[in-house]
């Protein structure tokens, strides 16, 4: 389908296809696309437009090194990323006021005077902090054409989710012109192939900006080199360097740019290192340059597939077809909105999901921010970086059950980073041994907080976080380092919330406080909005998960004896889950009425997911769940992507396929961007990950006990298969299912042991050995 038929097709209906009228403009477009050549892979995103903002431009990344691709006809841009841009520098802000304020706030707010202790939290407790710190821009790599004579044709722009290669191509007069972009791991360069089906007829400029006009700019040979203190000179190196080498034609410095006249083809390699991790930018670059130019562009392209495969090959997802890859993207985006069904869009997104991760989560690296690895500008929205009350975590989610587990190394990594300066703000902010981070984070590992109560006062960020130390154990097994990097920091996390506990003297319960419900807010008695309180449910949901995650940790280890029978005690002491008069899970310990009450975060579904104290064998606080989340959608929740995206994990907890289903779709139609990024509004990729997770709760749980299959099956996915998703216990699952209903499941034991399986009520048992493969029928039987 070439651009006019589709204007043409929407001019005569006035209309986006509808879901009955489907079949009939399929049948237009295969005639089309049989005429024009223009049909879609399975996985691919693609578009026969440029970008018109970044919002359109496709992403590229080997985890640390980015790229958005525009796709521009005369002139292209790609908006550079490497993870370790970041201004600031470590920062120490704790209040000093701090500890000596904390039982004051505590006796208020026990007291139900929840102004007067608001305003001496935020007076005596939120940390001056003075420079700030951002995730930024490395800059562009622009490319500007001279194009010969002639009309402009065939123009397609794409991207593989099977080789992570961006691809553009299009005729003018009678050259088509076609480039690839890629980032490489393994070369750990950016490359840009540029050809032509004419002999020299590449004729176009290459040259680099920064935002704020700050970066040295050097061209010496083949070579541009772009250098710059960022953040003013507070914050990282930066060396980046791009060499262009051409097969046949010219290259002339011009301007400040490099010339290629008359090349055949030309391979753009980029590197890019700052003194983060400690080492000279320059030196680094250099060397990653001069090495990936030792290869020819057909090695470098077939070493990075076989890298991007080694992970992205290990899950199969087919939710059914529909030719809908006959459509550009952004015309599939629109059909979904007005209500065409897609199951191969949905499919596509849990495999952009992990693709997302492969590009921006590499062993050795730095987490995937707020916004991955791509990020416009020097001041992106909310400064990319690492908010860990939901955000980070969600990144995540995915990564042990689609099974990228190496991936999730980053984010455990960073926990660990994160201890020295927890452990400072333990004792120096509340005096109390142990390790804390609040809501927000960096790439310098900042703990304390700052701001405003209501989203700042809130020191579960690590207690939360900790709970991936934990679930990479439950998916690997691995004792080596459930002993050397799990447990102590578990042991830490815990350390500090058995110590920042308190009694409540009305019930005796011990709670957490002073804390928030994350940023929501409810009405005081005496009619003034407040935020925090002692003990909202969250906080207590997430203590003792985390003590029991640290119990079963110390339980393997078998170590700390008398710290476990600490664990034990506090956590039967800890406030219990309550159910509300209209029958919903009480955020709080009172009944307060809520100004939002539709409010993105549903921190008090925590023990739905990610944790698990609310599952099957809680049946009264399953039901609750759900009058929660219907009470929060009734009210328009869900309104971030984010926010819609655990919907989607909510729903499947709660074994609702349709509604699970319904929610993702709606994530699709009101939170996605033409690139299929998740729209917050702004984009912010948390949803992109929280929504593969989604997909994947919906197909296999393994969170209480047992491995069940296809827990929340959706009418709409009749015919299908998942192979490849990861349960706890280390097993590998592949399940088949037709008519809605399970078909087959293979299990892949990877280290052996028993496990429960479970397909609606039918529940086995079975031994199994390590390397062992099990297959079982649609009734669980044994095949
Ligand atoms: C949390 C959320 C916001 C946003 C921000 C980055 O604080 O409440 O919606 O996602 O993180």
């Amino acid at each position: 389908m070439n651009q006019r038929t589709f204007t043409m097709y929407f001019k005569r209906t006035g209309t986006i296809p509808r879901k009955n009228s489907l079949v009939s403009i399929l049948a237009l477009f295969l005639f089309a696309t049989t005429l024009f050549a223009q049909t879609g892979k399975d996985l691919e995103l693609w578009y026969q437009h440029p970008a018109g903002s970044w919002n359109e431009a496709l992403p590229v990344g080997n985890g640390r090194l980015g790229a958005m691709v525009f796709g521009g006809i005369a002139s292209e841009r790609l908006q550079l990323n490497e993870e370790s841009i970041w201004s600031g520098r470590p920062e120490d802000f704790v209040h000093p006021e701090a500890k000596a304020a904390l039982p004051q706030v505590r006796k208020l707010l026990f007291a139900g005077q929840y102004a007067a202790a608001q305003k001496l939290a935020e007076e005596k407790m939120m940390g001056p902090r003075k420079s700030g710190s951002s995730y930024q821009t490395l800059g562009d790599l622009l490319l500007d054409f001279v194009l010969p004579n002639g009309e402009l044709q065939g123009y397609r722009r794409e991207l593989d989710l099977e080789t992570a290669i961006a691809r553009v191509q299009y005729r003018v007069g009678n050259v088509g012109f076609q480039r690839e972009i890629f980032s490489s791991a393994p070369a750990k360069a950016l490359v840009v192939r540029l050809t032509a089906d004419k002999k020299g007829a590449l004729n176009f400029s290459v040259g680099m900006r920064r935002s704020g006009n700050k970066a040295a700019i050097d061209v010496a040979g083949q070579t541009i080199t772009l250098s710059e203190h960022v953040g003013n000179g507070v914050g990282v190196r930066l060396v980046s360097k791009v060499q262009v080498i051409a097969e046949g034609g010219t290259i002339n410095p011009v301007a400040g740019k490099l010339q290629v006249t008359k090349a055949d083809a030309v391979t753009l390699l980029l590197t890019a290192a700052t003194d983060y991790w400690g080492k000279d930018p320059q030196a680094t670059a250099d060397q990653e340059l001069q090495a990936a130019a030792q290869q020819t562009y057909a090695d470098l392209k077939q070493a990075h597939i076989a890298d991007y495969q080694r992970y992205f090959k290990r899950v199969d997802l087919d939710l059914g077809t529909n030719n809908s890859t006959l459509f550009p993207m952004d015309a599939r985006i629109a059909a979904l909105q007005q209500g065409n069904e897609d199951p191969q869009l949905l499919e596509l997104y849990y495999q952009f999901g992990r693709y997302l991760l492969i590009s921006s989560s590499r062993p050795g690296g730095l987490p995937a921010n707020l916004q991955g690895i791509w990020a416009d500008g020097l001041n992106p929205p909310w400064d990319a970086d690492y908010h860990i009350n939901i955000n980070i975590q969600m990144n995540y989610w995915p990564a042990e059950v689609a099974n990228l587990s190496e991936l999730h190394q980053p984010f455990l990594d960073f926990l660990n980073a994160l201890r020295a300066d927890g452990r400072k703000t333990a004792r120096d902010m509340y005096g109390l041994k142990g390790t804390v981070a609040h809501f927000t984070t960096d790439a310098w590992h900042f703990t304390e907080t700052y701001g405003k109560p209501q989203w700042a006062m809130w020191p579960m960020g690590m207690a939360w976080s900790a709970r991936h130390l934990w679930e990479h154990y439950q998916f690997t097994a691995d004792k080596d380092y459930l002993a050397k990097q799990a447990y102590p920091a578990l042991k830490e996390a815990a350390e500090f919330c058995m110590a920042w506990l308190t009694p409540n003297p009305a019930t005796g319960h011990l709670v957490s406080g002073p804390s928030i419900s994350p940023e929501n807010t409810f009405t005081a008695p005496d009619g003034s909005v407040a935020t925090m309180v002692m003990g909202p449910t969250m906080d207590h949901m997430i203590i003792r998960e985390l003590l029991g995650n640290t119990l079963a940790a110390a339980r393997v280890l078998n170590m700390d004896k008398a710290f476990q029978k600490q664990l034990e005690q506090t956590s039967a002491r800890l406030a219990p889950t309550k159910i509300g008069s209209d029958g919903r899970i009480m955020e709080w310990t009172e009944e307060f009425k809520e100004p939002e009450p539709g409010h993105r975060h549903i921190s008090h579904l925590y023990g739905l997911h990610p944790g698990n104290e609310i599952n099957r064998q809680t049946p009264e606080l399953l039901a609750a769940a759900r009058k929660t989340i219907d009470h929060r959608l009734a009210n328009g929740g869900g309104h971030t992507g984010w926010s819609r995206a655990w919907i989607v994990n909510f729903f499947a907890r709660l074994q609702d396929g349709d509604a699970a289903y319904q929610n993702l779709v709606a994530l699709l139609q009101k939170s996605t961007l033409p690139n299929l990024l998740d729209n917050h509004p702004p984009f912010q990729i948390d949803g992109n990950f929280g929504a593969t997770a989604g997909i994947s709760e919906m197909l296999l749980q393994s969170h209480a006990g047992e491995i069940e299959l296809l827990p929340a099956m959706p009418k709409a996915w009749q015919q299908g298969y998942i192979h490849g998703i990861v349960a706890r216990g280390g097993f590998e699952v592949d399940i088949d299912w037709e008519g809605g209903k399970l078909k087959g499941v293979k299990l892949l034991s990877r280290n052996g042991g028993t496990c429960k399986l479970r397909y609606g009520n039918q529940v086995v048992e079975l031994n199994t050995e390590k390397g062992g493969t099990y297959r079982l029928g649609r009734q669980l039987q044994k095949l």
